[in-house]
């Protein structure tokens, strides 16, 4: 892990990062330093530096400030710190999200419309890119079924496309051809309903950073992260698998699922290990992103190597 003095660690985000420790963390570590730090006044940030240098293995939360200044997002530069760089003018509120296609509530949503009587949720997830790191984030948002089943899809909804919002004005990575803008991609109907996909709106406990994805973005756990579509203005139920960004971009490395499969090599990389942000070993990447037992039966039957 990557290891900051307590000097370092802003007051402000002592308290939120601690809660987010997991349980296993908490335990590993009670009887040795908890101890000791119990009922004094520095316990907060003995706590939290005792969990960082000692800190396990499997899910520990990565850092604010990893989490917001080592991004992808074309839209903004293709260098890990030019979202954080060059994101903060973005124009995110007021925002609308134009729901079209097959379904019987289609229309232009506030935000707040889009998500009302919906409950909002707290999940910690790792995030597997495709470049082979990955990273622990604690997001805030609303599952993305929920949300779906209030738009009522038809039946002939198969696939549901999300799009990203076009402004070459505001997004200077779209004055150049990186990608083909706007950014889009898709999940078919029964993985958009699946309880870990999730809206994001936010991380920490506090509004989305811009360079993740503000206002609301995509996250689904098990795929890869490309998958997690950022400044989504648009969101479509259609009835063919749509295409995607990536597919579009090399069809030969980044395919419609987008699983996270170790046994399924980028045709320039290894997709078997990965480096956790902070860390400097490699740690072998888990099917699924490791939870194939929540999500492995939506691929029942089907050639995953094909189907990558
Ligand atoms: N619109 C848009 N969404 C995007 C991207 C992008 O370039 N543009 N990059 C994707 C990739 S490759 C990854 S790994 C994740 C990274 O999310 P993070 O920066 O919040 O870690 O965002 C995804 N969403
Ligand atoms: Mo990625």
């Amino acid at each position: 892990m990557l290891i900051r003095k307590p000097d370092d660690i802003e007051p402000s985000e002592i308290t939120p990062e601690r809660d987010y420790v997991n349980r296993r963390a908490f335990l590993k570590m009670a009887g040795g330093v908890g101890a000791l730090a119990a009922g004094s006044a520095l316990a907060p940030r003995l706590l939290r530096s005792a969990l960082v240098a000692d800190g396990p293995p499997e899910d520990t939360p990565n850092t604010w400030d990893q989490i917001t200044s080592y991004n992808n997002y074309y839209e903004f530069g293709t260098d890990k710190a030019d979202p954080k760089a060059n994101a903060q003018q973005l124009r995110t509120s007021p925002w609308s999200v134009e729901v079209a296609g097959l379904c019987r509530k289609p229309g232009h949503y506030a935000l707040d419309d889009l998500f009302r009587s919906v409950t909002r949720v707290d999940r910690v997830y790792r995030l597997r890119c495709v470049e082979a790191w990955s990273m622990v984030v604690p997001w805030n948002g609303y599952v993305l079924g929920d949300v779906l089943r209030r738009l009522e899809p038809e039946p002939g909804a198969k696939y549901v496309q999300f799009t990203t919002l076009y402004d070459p004005q505001q997004m200077p990575g779209q004055r150049r051809p990186i990608l083909q803008w706007p950014y889009v991609e898709g999940l078919r109907m029964d993985e958009a309903m699946h309880p870990l996909a999730l809206l994001v709106t936010g991380l920490y406990g506090k509004p989305l950073p811009k360079q993740d994805g503000a206002p609301v973005r995509l996250v689904v756990p098990w795929k890869y992260g490309f998958k997690g579509i950022k400044a989504i203005v648009k969101i479509e139920f259609v009835e063919q698998q749509p295409t995607t960004t990536w597919m579009r971009a090399w069809p030969e490395a980044y395919g419609f699922y987008a699983n996270v499969n170790p046994t399924v090599d980028h045709p320039q990389w290894t997709q078997s290990v990965e480096r956790r942000i902070g860390e400097w070993r490699r740690r072998p990447t888990q099917m699924f992103n490791g939870y194939g037992d929540q999500v492995a039966s939506l691929y029942a039957g089907m050639d995953l190597r094909k189907n990558f």
